[in-house]
């Protein structure tokens, strides 16, 4: 149906329509569900935020990982909130891109069989309790960063779901750095395990931004049409402005000997993650790619007989046997 609906659309891209349109978006008015759009954007909306619909699912595993093991009963309490808002979070966008016009179903069928991507950093391990400080602290404060401006996205669907979102996220980033202080305010041991988790998280969550913008091949024209706000650069160093203050502040040492500050431009210099890495990982060969889609394909297997039996009992209401709720 999506293949066919993007099909459908191409006769609509005619240049007096998107005139309109681009002078919509350039004005600041939402594009809601039923009006025109042109066909690229609504498959450019439909990749994006069903990929960050997919990553919100995907990154309820690492952190899962951990539930029964966290420290305190309040830590774990902490944790399972957080994880169960990820699946919320998923939940608002997959019906985000449903307004598109292509169903849930369909976009799950393209993550599990390997077409449709999730976010890089959920292909790497949670080896212990301090990764775990680790992912609130700079995953999801890297989340924050780029969903913040998300909020002001030019599709209406998306900016409404963004605004819930980040209310839930900011609440994330606060758990994570409260449980890394705690394990870089303890004992040696507790210490070192803090720092070792943040020499193995710096660079994937510095990937989370996407490609630098020379090789980015959407920014162009997901800024024109007010998709994306802020090229991929542009976070990624916001992020890092934002991080290494809080860094230093817990006595952890960021992992690269060419940070520094440049007093000329106002931000941090620092060292651009291994983008043969970065590639390696979003095309399935990260640490941990096997597992998660393992994991995904489990689940929706696992639930087959949930959905044959809304099926079927829908099928006997729609018949008249079953009584009407
Ligand atoms: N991982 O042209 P570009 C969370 C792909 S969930 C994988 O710059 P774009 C959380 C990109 O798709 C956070 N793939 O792309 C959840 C494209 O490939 P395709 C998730 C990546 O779209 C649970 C190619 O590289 N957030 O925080 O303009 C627990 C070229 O890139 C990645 C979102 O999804 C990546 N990191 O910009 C805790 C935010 N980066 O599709 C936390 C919404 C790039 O042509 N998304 N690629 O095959 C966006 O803002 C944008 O899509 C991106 C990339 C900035 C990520």
């Amino acid at each position: 149906m999506y293949a066919q609906m993007v099909k459908s659309e191409a006769t609509n891209d005619d240049p007096e329509k998107l005139a309109e349109f681009q002078a919509k978006i350039d004005a600041d008015i939402k594009i809601e569900p039923k009006d025109w759009m042109p066909q690229g954007y609504r498959k450019t909306l439909i990749r994006q935020i069903g990929q960050h619909a997919h990553s919100e699912i995907v990154g309820q595993l690492p952190e899962g990982n951990w539930i029964t093991r966290a420290p305190t009963l309040e830590r774990k309490a902490i944790l399972l909130a957080k994880v169960q808002d990820e699946a919320g979070h998923g939940l608002y966008l997959y019906c985000a891109a449903e307004t598109l016009g292509v169903s849930r179903d369909e976009i799950t069928e393209m993550l599990l069989d390997g077409r449709m991507k999730y976010s890089s950093i959920f292909n790497y391990p949670t080896l212990n309790w301090a990764d775990i400080g680790a992912v609130g602290w700079l995953v999801d404060g890297a989340a924050i960063m780029n969903q913040v401006p998300l909020q002001r996205t030019s599709y209406g669907p998306y900016s409404r779901a963004m605004i819930r979102i980040c209310k839930e996220e900011s609440f994330h980033q606060r758990q994570g750095y409260d449980a890394i202080r705690k394990m870089a305010e303890g004992t040696p041991e507790q210490k070192k395990m803090a720092q070792d988790a943040l020499n193995r998280f710096w660079y994937p969550s510095l990937m989370m931004f996407g490609p630098s913008d020379k090789d980015s091949v959407h920014s162009a024209q997901s800024m024109a049409w007010k998709i994306k706000i802020n090229t991929n650069d542009e976070l990624r160093q916001k992020f890092v402005d934002q991080t290494v203050p809080q860094a230093e502040y817990l006595g952890l040492t960021v992992p690269d000997p060419d940070l520094k500050w440049n007093e000329e431009r106002g931000h941090y210099d620092f060292s651009e993650p291994d983008w043969s890495e970065f590639f390696d990982v979003i095309q399935g060969n990260g640490p941990c790619n096997t597992d998660r889609l393992a994991a995904r394909n489990k689940a929706w297997d696992d639930g087959q007989w949930v959905r044959d039996g809304l099926l079927a009992h829908a099928k006997k209401k729609r018949a008249g046997q079953v009584a009407a709720e």
